[in-house]
C-alpha cells in the first residue's frame, strides 16, 4: 500500500494585472473603469495636474512638473516623452510584481503619445507582459494629429507585446451625427472597459473551462504586435446566437473579415449559472466556421451569478502570427520575424529579453538615457533583415 500523503493541488494564484491610464483621455477612461469595478488595480499618469485632481483616483502619478509646470503637454510629444523620462522611477516602482500591464491611452496628444513608448520600454525591461489599448484620432482632428498617433504607434511596437488599436472613427457612423458628442466619444471608452474587465475576470477567477495567463501570454507574445478586440453581450433565450452574430458582424473586426484571415484567436465567455453547453457550442462553432483551418484557438468560460439569463463574449484576434526561431537544439532564439511577411523586404522585429534577476536593480541613467537599454532600442534603430 502506498502510505505517502496525497499531494495537495497548488493554490490558484491570480496574476497581478496592473492597468495604467496615461494622458488625459487614458486617465478618464481608467477612472471610469475603477468607478464601475473598484477591484481593479489601477494607476493614472498625466502631466496635467487639473485632470489628475478631478479624476477621483487613489493612485496618481503626476509627471513632468519641471517640464510642463503642471499643465498638459499641449500636444507636444517631445514634452510628453521628457516628462515621463524625468519621473521614470515612480513608474518602475509601480511595475514591480505586475505580471500583465494593460496600458490605456488616446494617441494623438502630447502626453499619451510621448509617454507610452517610454512606459512600455520600462515594462519590457522588467519582463512584464504588455498589452496596450489605444484609441486612434477622429479624422476631424486633422492630419498632423493622425501623424503623431501613427508615429507613436510605431515606437510603441518596439516594446509592447500587443497593441489593440481602437479607431475612434470606426465606432461612429453617419447616423450618429445628431447624437450628443459625449455619448459618441464614450464609445471607445466602453470598448476598452469591456476588454479590461473581461481580461481581469478571465485571469483572476477560476473558470469552468480554462483560459489562463499562459494562454494570454502565448497569444500576446506571438501576435506580431497588433491584435483586434471585440465584445458582445446579449440576454434572453437566443443569447448564444445573438452574441455570435454580433461578434461576426463587429465593426472592430471589419464585419468579420478579420476572422477570415486570423492566425490566432482567444475567446472568453461569461455566463450565469444557467449557462448551457449549447450556448457555448453555438458561439464557438459559428466563430470556427469563419476561421482558416490552421488558426490557433483558445477559449475560456466563466460563470458569474451576475450574468443570469445573460451571455457575454470577448474576442482577441491576431491577424499575423510570428513564430519564434528555433536553433538546432530546439531552443528559442532571440530574434523573431513574421512568417507571413518573410518574403517582403522589411524590418526585423526584435524581441528584447527581460532583465531577469536584474529587473529591480536601479538603472544607469546618463544624460536622461537609461544605459542598461540596448543602443538600438534607445535610438529606435531598425535592423534590416
Ligand atoms: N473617444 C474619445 N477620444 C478622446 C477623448 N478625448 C481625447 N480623445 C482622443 O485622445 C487623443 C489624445 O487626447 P488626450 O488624451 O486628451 O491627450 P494627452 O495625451 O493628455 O496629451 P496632452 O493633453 O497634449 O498632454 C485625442 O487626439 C483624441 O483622439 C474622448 O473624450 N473620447
Ligand atoms: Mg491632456
Amino acid at each position: 500500500m502506498n502510505d505517502r500523503p496525497a499531494m495537495e493541488p497548488a493554490a490558484f494564484t491570480a496574476p497581478r494585472i496592473l492597468t495604467l491610464g496615461v494622458g488625459s483621455s487614458g486617465v478618464q477612461a481608467v477612472a471610469h473603469m475603477c468607478r464601475q469595478n473598484p477591484g481593479l488595480d489601477a494607476v493614472v499618469i498625466d502631466t496635467d495636474k487639473k485632470v489628475l485632481e478631478a479624476c477621483g483616483m487613489e493612485k496618481i502619478i503626476h509627471v513632468g512638473a519641471t517640464v510642463t509646470n503642471g499643465f498638459s503637454a499641449g500636444g507636444d510629444v517631445e514634452l510628453g516623452r521628457q516628462s515621463i523620462e524625468k519621473d521614470s522611477s515612480s513608474i518602475r516602482n509601480q511595475l514591480r510584481q505586475a505580471d500583465l500591464l494593460v496600458v490605456v491611452a488616446g494617441l494623438g496628444g502630447g502626453t499619451g503619445s510621448g509617454a507610452l513608448p517610454v512606459i512600455t520600454r520600462i515594462a519590457r525591461e522588467a519582463g512584464t507582459l504588455i498589452l496596450c489599448m489605444v484609441t486612434m484620432p477622429f479624422s476631424f482632428e486633422g492630419k498632423p494629429v493622425a501623424r503623431k498617433a501613427e508615429d507613436a504607434l510605431k515606437k510603441l511596437r518596439t516594446h509592447a507585446d500587443a497593441i489593440v488599436r481602437i479607431p475612434n472613427e470606426v465606432l461612429v457612423d453617419r447616423a450618429d451625427s445628431e447624437l450628443p458628442a459625449e455619448q459618441v466619444f464614450s464609445r471607445s471608452q466602453a470598448v476598452m472597459q469591456d476588454a479590461v474587465f473581461a481580461l481581469w475576470r478571465m485571469l483572476s477567477q477560476n473558470g469552468i473551462y480554462g483560459l489562463d495567463f499562459a494562454c494570454l501570454q502565448t497569444m500576446l507574445r506571438n501576435c506580431d504586435g497588433f491584435c483586434h478586440f471585440a465584445s458582445a453581450d446579449a440576454e434572453g433565450a437566443e443569447r448564444g446566437d445573438a452574441v455570435a452574430s454580433a461578434i461576426l458582424s463587429h465593426r472592430l473586426l471589419k464585419k468579420g473579415k478579420v476572422l477570415e484571415i486570423a492566425s490566432g484567436v482567444m475567446v472568453g465567455l461569461i455566463g450565469g449559472p444557467d449557462l448551457k453547453l449549447s450556448e457555448i457550442e453555438t458561439v464557438m462553432n459559428r466563430i470556427h466556421e469563419k476561421l482558416p483551418d490552421d488558426t490557433w484557438v483558445n477559449f475560456g468560460v466563466i460563470v458569474d451569478p451576475a450574468f443570469q439569463n445573460r451571455l457575454s463574449a470577448i474576442v482577441l484576434v491576431a491577424e499575423q502570427w510570428k513564430e519564434p526561431l528555433m536553433d538546432d537544439a530546439g531552443r528559442q532564439m532571440g530574434f523573431t520575424f513574421n512568417r507571413r511577411l518573410s518574403s517582403e523586404q522589411g524590418e526585423l522585429s526584435l524581441e528584447t529579453a527581460g532583465k531577469g534577476r536584474f529587473a529591480h536593480v536601479d538603472p544607469t541613467i546618463h544624460d536622461n538615457q537609461d544605459l542598461d537599454v540596448p543602443t538600438y532600442i534607445r535610438r529606435d534603430i531598425k535592423l534590416p533583415r
